[in-house]
């Protein structure tokens, strides 16, 4: 056939290619549901439907592996037979009982794991930590244990950890449904007192006849001071979209630091604004001697209200009818996972939901080699300003909450993309006291990113012959694709979204982006601490503060790592060879490498004044051009905490003093998040500043970076109904530095290069 003649038959083949993606197109407009569509792309080889090509069976177990719903309840039962502990099960305890609050992963210590990667010896058992609230002891007591091995269970131990005080305070334990209980028989006929306040006021009230109109409960866990135990326990409008901006106007004050509900007691009554002592002093004063005025609430309008979230007036609705653009694989997956193991491209991790801190990466690995031996959250707060009483107090710490099992399922097809495949997440659940499972917690996908990883397109500067014939004219790009693992906590009213993000060219990146309802607050005239989102009602968001702790325990090439800054400084020196005859002072910046000796010394305080990079390096293993192999940590993301260091709960967040800390790694270190500081931040059971405080020497040794980022918001009319992402990502980036011999994606078959030449 002649060269013309092939040229044809591609013609007519390129020809009919388009047609059949025309017709396809055309059957997607008419209107196919999006299922039908991925089966007709299947067969059309467009997308990869259900190919289990990408997950590797039998799977090999992992040290790193988190715990079957079987794997609790034997862990579960195995402490229940221990006679000495006294265990009840949590549906039939008292706040004087002895029972299981949690029961978590606990990784074997670092080193024993290192030895068992590299060969060297069996895996460790695989551990958990149980947590049991111990009503039944004088004074009431929490403890830890540590139980192994898992399965197969037969030992367990009193949990010490040197990086937290002796005695956990049973005043520091985070509310659960056994002390729910108690509150709501505490507060219930104090809110039978107030009936006819609550009805005149807000139309609203609680008790058995409520129906439709009942307040609903909602609390606050913080004492005012260490030590004691005080829950606001405040009520919202019920039977609405979104109750969580339609507070109410009332809050009790109820001390409950005690193993016996008898000896609740309430400490005020606040209403409209004002603190009262008792339920009968707020009833003389509005009822009784009608002294002030009672505000009449109007009722929330029916149908969607401010903080429904249905699509708003469907006559004009945004956009187009069409669908949004779909990802397509056309020859399926490019990553397998194996079990909580995922190999991605040169990239390859073990994932774990834990129950407390959320989403963690171990032995993170590019070629083989492994960056770092743990990358995760850490520990989120939100710190609000206000008004009302919870205003001031509300300073959420959330793995206090228990941030792993507020995963729940996302939407598929809109929170990931439609090509993800998910993960359950598996845990102890602390209201039934039981495993529980959240279905499709976590998802996984490939993302192209539609920003070329790398391109260019070659110039002649000084065009003084015909580019064309030029064999060192080009254009090349690389397509921008990434590997995204995502799990989302819904913390109440919030969601945050945590991506953990794998590029081609050896970048990581951390990120969370907020979204949900906002915190919402009452308050009787304008307010400097907020915005009303509903004047009538007088409900506002307040601003806050939300901060997010995560660690990376870089192992670069080991674990003898140092950490620097490069400095960019400005000097000035006289260039005499610039202007001939003429010595001219020339300022230019250069870059001063410092060495960070201590942990102290290793405080970063982001300044934009002194601008710098963030170093974290081996000396003794070097790139081809001679220079250690390191890599950057940096963050467009830093965020200045207002309060000072040390201030009241300010020591709960003492994570959030610094932009970027680095200690030497310790076992017991693991986090700087525990479930007691959200019960006392003001003198909390593990202090993150003790992490540094010891000032030990940090140069080649095992070192962990622990980076701050944060956002501060003012809640505005756009936040109704919900919080929304976009401009509200936050990212850690750890980017390798002289760490390769050149950019590692030049191996990449996503890339092209066009020679001019060659195509003429
Ligand atoms: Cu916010």
């Amino acid at each position: 056939m002649t060269s013309s003649g092939s040229r044809g038959l591609l013609v007519a083949v390129v020809l009919l290619s388009v047609l059949c993606v025309a017709l396809i197109i055309g059957l997607i407009v008419i209107g196919v549901d999006r299922s039908e569509l991925k089966d007709k792309m299947a067969a059309q080889g467009l997308y990869s439907n259900g190919k289990n090509d990408w997950r590797v069976t039998p799977r090999t177990p992992s040290v790193f592996d988190t715990f079957s719903e079987a794997e609790i309840r034997e862990i579960k039962n195995f402490m229940h037979n221990q006679a000495s502990l006294n265990l009840v099960p949590i549906s039939e305890a008292t706040l004087s009982s002895n029972y299981i609050f949690l029961i978590d992963p606990l990784l074997p210590p670092k080193y024993d794991v290192l030895s068992h990667l590299s060969g060297d010896r069996q895996a460790p058992d695989r551990r958990a930590r149980v947590t049991v609230f111990k009503g039944a002891s004088t004074p009431p007591t929490v403890e830890e244990y540590v139980v192994w091995p898992i399965p197969n269970v037969n030992m367990f131990a009193l949990l010490n950890n040197s990086a937290q005080t002796k005695q956990i305070p049973w005043n520091s334990r985070p509310m659960d449904p056994v002390e729910m209980t108690a509150l709501e028989k505490f507060v219930r006929p104090i809110l039978g007192k107030l009936r006819p306040l609550l009805e005149q006021s807000y139309g609203y009230w609680y008790g058995d006849d409520c129906g439709d109109k009942c307040l609903r409960i909602a609390y606050i866990p913080r004492g005012i001071e260490s030590g004691d135990r005080k829950a606001i326990i405040w009520f919202f409008r019920n039977n609405v979209d979104g109750y969580y901006v339609w507070p109410t106007s009332l809050r009790l004050l109820v001390t409950c630091g005690t193993n016996d509900p008898n000896q609740f007691v309430l400490d005020s009554v606040y209403y409209e604004g004002i603190s009262h002592r008792t339920a009968e002093e707020v009833l003389d004063i509005y009822i009784t001697t009608r002294q002030r005025e009672i505000r009449k609430y109007p009722f929330p309008p029916g149908g969607a209200t401010h903080g429904s979230p249905e699509a708003r007036d469907k006559k004009e609705p945004q956009g187009s009818p069409k669908r949004p653009p779909m990802q397509v694989e056309p020859d399926g997956r490019r990553f397998q996972v194996d079990g909580q193991h995922v190999k991605y491209m040169d990239w390859e991790f073990n994932f774990r939901l834990r129950t407390v801190n959320g989403l963690q990466l171990m032995d993170v690995r590019f070629r083989g080699e492994r960056i770092a031996y743990e990358v995760s959250m850490s520990d989120v707060a939100v710190l609000y300003s206000g008004d009302a009483p919870e205003g001031i107090l509300i300073q959420y710490v959330d793995a206090g909450f228990s941030l792993g099992a507020l995963h729940f399922p996302v939407v598929k097809g809109y929170d990931c993309p439609d090509n993800a495949v998910y993960f359950n997440n598996t845990f102890f659940d602390s209201v039934s006291g039981d495993a529980k499972t959240h279905a499709d917690a976590l998802c996984l996908f490939e993302h192209n990113t539609a920003l070329p990883v790398r391109r260019h397109h070659s110039m002649n500067f000084f065009p003084l012959q015909p580019d064309l014939e030029d064999p060192y004219y080009y254009r090349f790009s690389m397509a921008g694709t990434v590997l995204v693992l995502r799990g989302i906590a819904t913390v109440w009213n919030y969601d945050y979204v945590f991506d953990y993000v794998f590029h081609p060219n050896g970048v990581i990146e951390t990120k969370v982006s907020s979204t949900g309802y906002i915190q919402a607050f009452t308050t009787r005239d304008d307010s400097k601490y907020g915005f009303y989102i509903d004047r009538d009602f007088g409900i506002t968001g307040n601003l806050h503060h939300h901060l997010f702790n995560f660690k990376i325990d870089f192992d670069i090439g080991g674990q003898r790592n140092l950490f620097e800054t490069w400095d960019l400084k400005l000097d000035e020196t006289q260039r005499n060879e610039l202007i001939r005859g003429r010595n001219v002072a020339m300022k230019q910046r250069y870059m001063e490498r410092n060495l960070r000796r201590t942990e102290r010394e290793a405080l970063i305080d982001y300044n934009f004044n002194e601008p710098k990079y963030y170093v974290m390096y081996n000396e003794r293993t070097n790139n081809s051009n001679g220079y250690p192999r390191g890599y950057r940590i940096y963050s467009p993301n830093f965020s200045k905490k207002l309060f000072p260091d040390g201030w009241y709960f300010e020591n709960g967040v003492s994570w959030a003093r610094h932009q970027l800390v680095v200690t030497r790694y310790k076992d017991d270190e693991d986090t700087s998040a525990t479930l007691w500081t959200q019960g006392d931040p003001y003198r909390p059971v593990r202090k993150f500043s003790n992490f540094y405080e010891d000032n030990q020497a940090i140069v080649n040794e095992d070192l962990v970076v622990w980076a701050c980022i944060g956002l501060h918001h003012i809640p505005v009319a756009e936040d109704v109904p919900v919080t929304t992402t976009p401009g509200k990502q936050l990212s850690v980036i750890l980017a390798p530095l002289n760490f390769f011999d050149e950019d590692p994606s030049m191996t990449s078959r996503d890339a092209v290069v066009h020679r001019y030449r060659d195509e003429n």
